[in-house]
C-alpha cells in the first residue's frame, strides 16, 4: 500500500522470469491478471543487461544471493509488463504471493506453480516508488499506452470509476 492508503489508480511492473518462460506460464499469468480486471498498458520480451539488473535489484546488492540472482535473470529473456488499475501495486503483489514458492499462499501464482525461493517465476513492484523506477528501467514512454477498457464499467462501481485516470 502507498503511504496514503486511499485507493488510487497506479501502474505496476511485472516480469515473468526465465523459469516462468521455460515453464510455459506466460499465458496463464497474463490470463490471471486479465481475469482479475487489471489493464495491460505495456508488454515486451527483453534480455535484461547486467546494468539493468544491478539497478533493478539494488536493494539486494550486498546479499549473498545477488550474483546468482542476476545470473539467473540474465540467463534467458524475461517478459516485462506494466499493469494498471486501482491499487494495482498491492493487488498484483497479492496475486503473485510471498517470495518463496514453498511458502506462498495457495491460489497465488508462486503458491500454485513454484517450489523455489530464487526460481519464483515472477516479479512485481513492491511499492509505487519501486514501480515508477522499474517501469523507467525497461520501458520508453512510447511503449506504454493509455486507453479506455471496454470492461471498466462492469469491473468498477461508479464511485470507483472516478478514480481511473483519463
Ligand atoms: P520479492 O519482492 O517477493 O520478489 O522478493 P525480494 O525482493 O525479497 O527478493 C528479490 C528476489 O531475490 C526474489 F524474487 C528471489 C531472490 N531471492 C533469493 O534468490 N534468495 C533469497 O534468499 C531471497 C530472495
Amino acid at each position: 500500500m502507498s503511504k496514503d492508503s486511499s485507493p488510487k489508480t497506479t501502474r505496476t511492473a511485472v516480469l515473468v522470469k526465465p523459469d516462468g518462460l521455460q515453464r510455459g506460464l506466460i499465458g496463464e499469468i497474463i490470463s490471471r491478471f486479465e481475469r482479475k480486471g487489471l489493464k495491460l498498458v505495456g508488454v515486451k520480451m527483453v534480455s535484461m543487461t547486467d546494468a539493468q539488473l544491478t539497478e533493478w535489484y539494488h536493494e539486494h546488492k550486498d546479499k549473498p544471493f545477488f550474483g546468482d540472482l542476476k545470473e539467473f535473470m540474465a540467463s534467458l529473456p524475461v517478459v516485462a509488463m506494466v499493469w494498471e488499475g486501482i491499487d494495482a501495486v498491492p493487488v498484483v503483489r497479492k496475486l503473485i504471493g510471498t517470495t518463496s514458492g514453498r511458502e506462498a499462499e495457495a491460489g497465488s501464482i508462486r503458491g500454485d506453480f513454484g517450489m523455489s525461493k530464487q526460481y519464483n517465476l515472477i516479479h512485481a513492484s513492491s511499492s509505487a516508488e519501486d514501480a515508477k523506477r522499474e517501469i523507467e528501467i525497461l520501458f520508453n514512454v512510447d511503449e506504454l499506452f493509455s486507453y479506455r477498457s471496454a470492461l471498466e464499467t462492469v469491473i468498477y462501481a461508479e464511485e470507483e470509476l472516478k478514480l481511473l485516470e483519463e
